[in-house]
């Protein structure tokens, strides 16, 4: 039954229903599911699979919009419930996030700052094209201990890497750990522009923070 309710939630969004997405989603809490495994087997299945129906020219930008949007409701609900699973009652520090420059894609990167905050962080989300100068302009004011920079398009991903130069023109690369995440980067791409780590998904995310302020 609940295997089922996953399911029923991934061919929602991949056709397109997002009532039926929100209202599924309710009935997968009501009957147990944990909100991660419901975001990872469920809603994130869906949203790959409309990507690459996407690439191979099967769906349409409007499919996308959709999926979002499904996505994206049933995540307001499933925020409450992974925030009130975390018991963390220190700070483990600073954050600020967002998505780079030119990349609008907020899904991913709201989920992780979700997490990270649920963790016992400090959590600044900037939202969605966030120019560079902002990232830096928000650090200095925080004092950040971390800067989370998601990039889900091949085309966004150097905005990483010209975050960091302008971290170090502006003398305050040294003060905080930038780590990276999106589906076009890798642990290579992180090694070559100088960040301090990447992470595949949100659990690794909250992982990797934890390790770099130790
Ligand atoms: Co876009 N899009 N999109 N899109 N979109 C992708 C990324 C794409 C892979 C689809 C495809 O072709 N298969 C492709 C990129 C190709 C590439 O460059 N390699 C693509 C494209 C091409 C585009 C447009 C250019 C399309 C167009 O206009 N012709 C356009 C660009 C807009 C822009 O940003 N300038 C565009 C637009 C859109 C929508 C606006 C329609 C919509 C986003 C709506 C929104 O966010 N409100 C959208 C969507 C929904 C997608 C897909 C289908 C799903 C993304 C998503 O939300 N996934 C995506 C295909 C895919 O990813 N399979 C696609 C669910 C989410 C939970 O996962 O975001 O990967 P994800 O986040 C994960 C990890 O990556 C990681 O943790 C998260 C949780 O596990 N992570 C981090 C993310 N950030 C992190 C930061 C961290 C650590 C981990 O630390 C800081």
């Amino acid at each position: 039954m609940s295997n089922e309710l996953v399911t029923q939630i991934t061919t929602s969004l991949v056709e397109g229903k997002p009532d039926e997405t929100v209202n599924l989603t309710r009935q997968a809490l009501e009957a147990g599911l944990e909100p991660l495994t419901i975001i990872d087997e469920g809603l994130t299945v869906g949203m790959n699979i409309v990507g690459d129906k996407f690439q191979t020219g099967e769906f349409f930008l409007p499919n996308l919009v959709i999926a979002a949007s499904g996505m994206n409701q049933a995540m307001e609900i499933l925020k409450p419930e992974l925030e009130s699973r975390q018991q963390a009652t220190k700070s483990l520090g600073t954050v600020v996030i967002g998505s780079v420059a030119g990349d609008i894609h907020e899904i991913g990167k709201t989920l992780v700052g979700t997490m990270l905050s649920a963790n016992g962080f400090q959590v600044h989300d900037m939202g969605v094209d966030v120019a560079n100068e902002t990232f830096i302009a928000k650090v200095k004011e925080t004092g950040a201990s971390i800067l989370g920079l998601s990039a889900l398009l091949t085309t966004t991903m150097t905005a990483q890497r010209q975050v960091i130069k302008e971290l170090e023109e502006a003398g305050i690369r040294g003060q905080v750990k930038v780590i990276l995440g999106g589906a076009p980067i890798s642990q290579e791409w992180s090694d070559t522009i100088g960040a301090d780590g990447y992470a595949k998904d949100a659990i690794g995310a909250v992982e990797l923070a934890k390790r770099l302020v130790g």
